[in-house]
């Protein structure tokens, strides 16, 4: 116990990591933002003066899609020319290393899977699909910016980005996967979200209540630190590469 106390948070977890085969990885914005992708909440968190929650709703899209539209499609002219950081590249390299591995996102953008991550549970949709509002298609389509707002689809009806808005139901499937996981696994990885949005910030809640050790990375405490067993308290594109290496040491 003395030891453990004596040791430093890298190491405690390196050790946790070490110790485990089943790891799963629970990303928000914040392991995005040395890519250079702006997160939601705090400084800069605004579209046109308004924060999220009134921009990414169903009753928003309604009542204004040009203004809904103009936000996304500025966010992917954005996205578009933004490359995976060193955070992005260790979990990629992760879901190698260990017998269970499953990597779920709140990220719309598709830095994981840009970084060579395989079947990342997207809990929140993708800015890079759209769907349609008449005939419900969706489709992948990386048109940015679009030379038209709002955008058509070739039945005539309203397109609408692919992602899900607050009072919109999480895919069912999706969720399902990512709540069994974190049920299962022996170590949960809480990077760069703020965990105020549900049911995705639930994942932590179940794998903390099943026995789960979490470890949280983050340069500030999100709203569920007080149930991680370790802090990293700094940016994911040095804590993680930190982190791999610890490992590495411990398990040369
Ligand atoms: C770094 C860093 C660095 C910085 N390194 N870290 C219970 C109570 C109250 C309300 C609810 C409740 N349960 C559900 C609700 C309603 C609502 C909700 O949660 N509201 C709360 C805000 C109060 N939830 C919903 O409406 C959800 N749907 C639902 O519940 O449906 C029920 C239903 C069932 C059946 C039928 C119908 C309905 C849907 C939620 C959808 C969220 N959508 C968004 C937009 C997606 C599209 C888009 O991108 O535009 O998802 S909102 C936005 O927040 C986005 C994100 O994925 C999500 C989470 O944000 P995230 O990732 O945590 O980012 P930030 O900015 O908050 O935090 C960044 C963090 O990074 C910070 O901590 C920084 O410190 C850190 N950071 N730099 C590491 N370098
Ligand atoms: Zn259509």
């Amino acid at each position: 116990m003395t030891t453990m106390i004596t040791l430093d948070s890298m190491t405690r977890a390196a050790e946790l990591l070490a110790r485990a085969s089943r790891v799963m990885v629970f990303t928000g914005a914040g392991v995005s933002a040395e890519s250079g992708v702006p997160t939601f909440r705090g400084a800069g968190g605004l579209w046109e003066g308004h924060p999220v929650e009134q921009v990414a709703t169903p009753e928003a899209f309604a009542a204004d899609p040009l203004m809904v539209w103009r936000f996304y499609d500025q966010r992917r002219v954005n996205l578009a020319p933004r490359r995976p950081n060193p955070a992005h590249q260790v979990l990629a390299r992760w879901q190698e290393r260990f017998a269970s591995f499953v990597l779920a996102t709140q990220n719309v953008d598709s830095l994981h899977e840009d970084a060579g991550s395989r079947g990342v549970l997207h809990l929140h949709g993708s800015i890079w699909r759209v769907r349609c509002c008449r005939c419900q298609e969706e489709r992948e389509d990386r048109t940015a910016p679009f030379p038209a707002l709002p955008p058509r689809c070739s039945c005539g009806g309203l397109l609408r980005p692919a992602v899900v808005w607050f009072g919109e139901p999480l895919p069912m499937d999706v969720l399902e996967t990512a709540m069994v996981a974190s049920e299962r696994c022996e170590v949960l990885l809480v990077v760069g979200t703020s965990a105020v949005v549900y049911p995705a910030a639930g994942l932590v809640e179940v794998a903390a209540s099943a026995g789960a050790s979490v470890i949280e990375v983050n340069p500030q405490a999100s709203a569920l630190a007080w149930l991680a067993s370790v802090a990293l308290r700094g940016p994911a594109g040095e804590m993680l590469p930190r982190l791999e290496e610890a490992l590495a040491e411990r398990t040369s």
